[in-house]
This record gives structure tokens, sequence and C-alpha cells, in this order.
């Protein structure tokens, strides 16, 4: 055993030599690494290929100047990023994210799990990730769609159907895929599905944007199941009030819970009688105003400044849907204390290593993001499946798959922790899992 860690811990150490500062990257390797000690034990041959190495380097790491003129005709200077990670099962595939935060050490720590992600989705799909430091709060509309030509003008250099298929993230949904998918059609003639989460009107599918918060309630509801439990009745806490938040409270809210918090980066809100959905889903989608506003309206709720305090509220199920490592180790003791049964990642990595131990050493039922979160990039590959049909589907169809897909991803990763000796563990469970499908593909494709 002693060798396969010190194996492990020899390419961690790789990681932070050749990456310095990448801490969320570091964090992201180390989490997935750690739970492989016991494959490395059962297949020596992995080592002996540099499987772990390859793994952890990215195919390509793609950096640019992304420059655009502001409402004032003032040129404005972004950096862009695309990280094509990994190709073994897939073209690669993973979300564009705008945010003033982004540098490369945040594409990696996404594109790395998006690997692992998009294997457990059963589907052919590598794992990438982009993204730009570019802030779209406060911008005009011709002010984003500018930044988006500009920012597609060198992405479609790198990109394509069977290439590379970018989505949104945060700070990137509908509206930016549109202006980015028009800028690739005038640049490159081509009408194909190049990004997807696209709308329906121009080859998008049905059920994309619901997608991800659907999933992550789908993943709880069989980890509640297997625990002959349910939503029914149970007050949840839902970090973030974006994309993925607002359809996460939607599934819940159908399933018989009651959402009684959300939050986004300035302050959280709370309301006894449940947040109202049509509120929050105007006020954020459509309006794009911020969380505050929802106490004008709804007067039974109040808000408070800060958006940690939010894991104060007494909950039986945590929805982390915001952001990296937003729920930290006191955070999760205090869920612990309040009785929390239950806690999802929607978000991708938002529990610090401490809050996950916290999790797993209480039998809290802990869906870690790339298994709970993987809804939304499944439903990207049904829409390029669509999109090389020609064909478009019915929501119910869509959401059938998004179902069974769900359910086959907490199967799995249930399986992988029971056949490796941590019964329960959905963090090993899901790491092994997904990385099996990856390894065995890169094994069978030779030194590439
Ligand atoms: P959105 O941009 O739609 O929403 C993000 C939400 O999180 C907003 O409420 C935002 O608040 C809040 N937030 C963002 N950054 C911070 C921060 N630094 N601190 C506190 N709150 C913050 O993004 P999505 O809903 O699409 O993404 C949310 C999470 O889900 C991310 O981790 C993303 O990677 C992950 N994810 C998304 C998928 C998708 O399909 N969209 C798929 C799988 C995972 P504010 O408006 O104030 O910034
Ligand atoms: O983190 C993610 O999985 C996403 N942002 C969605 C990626 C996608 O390609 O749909």
């Amino acid at each position: 055993m002693s060798s396969q860690k010190g194996y492990i811990r020899k390419v961690i150490e790789i990681v932070k030599k050749r990456n310095p500062g990448e801490l969320e990257f570091h964090q992201a390797v180390g989490e997935v690494l750690e739970s492989l000690e016991c494959v490395i034990v059962r297949h020596p041959e992995f080592a002996d290929a540099a499987l772990l190495e390859r793994l952890v380097e990215p195919e390509r790491q793609i950096v640019f100047r992304v420059p655009w003129q502001d409402d004032k005709g003032k040129v404005q200077v972004n950096r862009g990023f695309r990280v094509q990670f990994n190709s073994s099962i897939g073209p690669y595939k993973g979300g564009i994210r705008f945010h003033p935060s982004v540098y490369i050490g945040i594409i990696k720590f996404l594109g790395f799990e998006q690997i692992l992600k998009n294997s457990l989705t059963g589907l052919m799909l590598g794992g990438g990730k982009g993204g730009a430091d570019f802030d779209p709060k406060g911008k005009s509309d011709s002010e984003i769609m500018r930044f988006c030509q500009s920012f597609m003008n060198e992405l479609y250099r790198h990109i394509g159907a069977d290439t590379d298929v970018p989505a949104g993230d945060i700070g990137v949904g509908g509206r930016e895929v549109g202006y980015m998918f028009g800028q690739w059609k005038k640049i490159t003639k081509l009408f194909n599905g190049i990004l997807t989460g696209k709308g329906f009107d121009f080859g998008g599918s049905l059920a994309r944007p619901e997608a991800t918060g659907y999933g992550t309630v789908y993943f709880c509801e069989e980890m509640l199941k297997s625990n002959n439990s349910s939503f029914a009745g149970k007050t949840v806490v839902i970090s973030g009030s974006g994309n993925v938040a607002i359809y996460a409270h939607e599934k819940a809210t159908q399933l018989g819970a009651k959402v009684v918090a959300m939050s986004d980066s300035q302050g959280y809100i709370y309301d006894s009688h449940g947040v109202n959905f049509e509120t929050i889903k105007r006020l954020k989608e459509v309006e794009r105003k911020r969380i505050s506003e929802y106490v004008k309206e709804q007067t039974s709720a109040k808000y408070v400044e800060g958006s940690t305090e939010i894991w104060n509220i007494e909950c039986d199920i945590a929805l982390p849907c915001a952001t990296q490592n937003e729920l930290d180790e006191n955070a999760a003791k205090t869920l612990v204390k309040n009785r929390c049964i239950a806690v999802a990642e929607g978000a991708n990595m938002p529990s610090t290593p401490g809050a996950v131990n916290v999790f797993l050493k209480n039998k809290i039922f802990f869906g870690p993001g790339k298994a709970a979160n993987a809804g939304g990039v499944a439903t990207s590959g049904l829409e390029m499946a669509q999109d090389s049909q020609r064909e478009q589907w019915t929501f119910d169809e869509v959401d059938n798959k998004l179902h069974t897909i769900m359910v086959n991803i907490h199967k799995s990763a249930k399986e992988a922790a029971e056949e490796y000796g941590t019964p329960g563990n959905l963090v090993n469970g899901a790491n092994i899992a997904g990385f099996m499908k990856v390894a065995r593909a890169m094994m069978a494709q030779g030194v590439v």
C-alpha cells in the first residue's frame, strides 16, 4: 500500500510544482487522487503507464487576449481561456465562465473535475473548460454582445462540433451562448452544434436550462430514497440564485419540499413561507436584479447582508449551488448540529475539504458536485445528439433521459464505493467510477 501512497503523493507534488499558485486546481486534484489509492493497488499497470501524470496534465491550454469596446467607446482588455483537458472518451466538453475571479487555476480545476463528471454521465464526452476574467455585472446588453463576439473571434479556431463543444457556467447563460453562436456562424458559415445551451429556436434542447438544478435534486432524491427518505415535507436551503439554484428550487418544491433561503454574492433571503419561485425567477433571470429586491415584493421575507451565513439556517437538506469553497468546515459543523441529513452539490467544489470530511464523518448523505451536478452536461450531451440528428425531442423525453442518467450516476458511485471498501462514501465512489472509464480508454489508446 505504501508504494501506492508514494505514487499518489508524487503526482500531487508534481502538480503543485508545475502549477504554482493554482490553489483550486491543487485542491481538486488532491481530492480525486486521494480516492484513487485503492484503484492503483488493484491496477499497478496504471502507475507503470504514468496514467495519473498524464491525467493531471491538460492536453492543451489556450490563453488569449479579448479586446472590446465599452459603451463609452473605451477599449477594454480581458483574458480568455480554454483548457482542453482530456479527449480520451469524447470531444472536449465543458462550460465557459465569465467572472472577475477567473484565472488559469480556476479553469483548470473546473476542467479537471469535468473529465470525471462527463465520464459519469455514460455519454461520449471528454473534459474541458473555458472562461474569461470579464465581469458581466453592470454591463449593458450591447457590451455583453461585443465581449462575446470578441471572445469567439479567437475561440472559434480551437473548437468544433466533434472537437470541443463549450456551454454556459457562471455568468454565461442563454443570452451569451446566443451571441457566441451568432459570431461562430458569421466567421465559419457553419450551422452546427458547436455550443450547447442554445435557444430552442436554433438547435437548443428543451430542459437544458432546467437540467443542472433538476439533476441535482434527482441525485439527492436517490440518496434519500436509498435511506428510506424523500424530499416530501423537508426544509431546504439553496445557496446562489442563478441558473442551477433556480431550477433546484423548482424541482425540490415539486417534490414536496419547502425552500426557505437563497442567496447571491451580496447576501441571502430567508422566507419562512417558502421562497416564491416565480418572484425569484423573474428577479434574477429576467430583470437581473440583486436578491435584496426580493424582500420589497415578499414582505414575509428578510434580507441579510453577507452570503456565507446562509448555512446557519436550520434545514433538512442543503444544496450549495453558487460557487467553489462557499461552504467551509464551520458551516458544515453548523449544518450537522442543526440535524441536516443531506447535502448535494449543485455547484462545482462548493464544500471545502474540511467541510467534506465533516459530512463524511457524521454520515450525512453527501453528493459531490461531479456526480450531483452532472445533469447539466449530460443534457448538453443530449443536445449534441439532437443537433447531429437534426431533431428536437420533447421536454418530457429529455427530462426522462436526464432522470435515468442521474439514477445511474448515483448507482455507479454507490457501487464503486462499495466495491472499493468505503460503502456510503460517494466522494470515493464518484471519483473511482468516473476515473475507471477514462483510465481504460487512455490505456487502450496508447501513449498519446
Ligand atoms: P449563474 O451565473 O447563473 O449563478 C451564479 C450564482 O452564484 C449567482 O447567484 C451568484 O451571485 C452566485 N455566486 C457566484 N460567484 C459567487 C461568489 N464568489 N460568492 C458568492 N456567490 C457567488 O451560474 P450557475 O448557476 O450556472 O452556476 C452555479 C454553480 O454551478 C457554479 O459552481 C457552476 O460551475 C456550477 N455548474 C453549473 C452548471 C450549468 O449548467 N450552468 C452545470 C454544473 C455546475 P451574484 O449574481 O451576486 O454573482
Ligand atoms: O460545470 C458544468 O458541468 C457546466 N458548466 C456545464 C457544462 C456543459 O458543457 O454543459
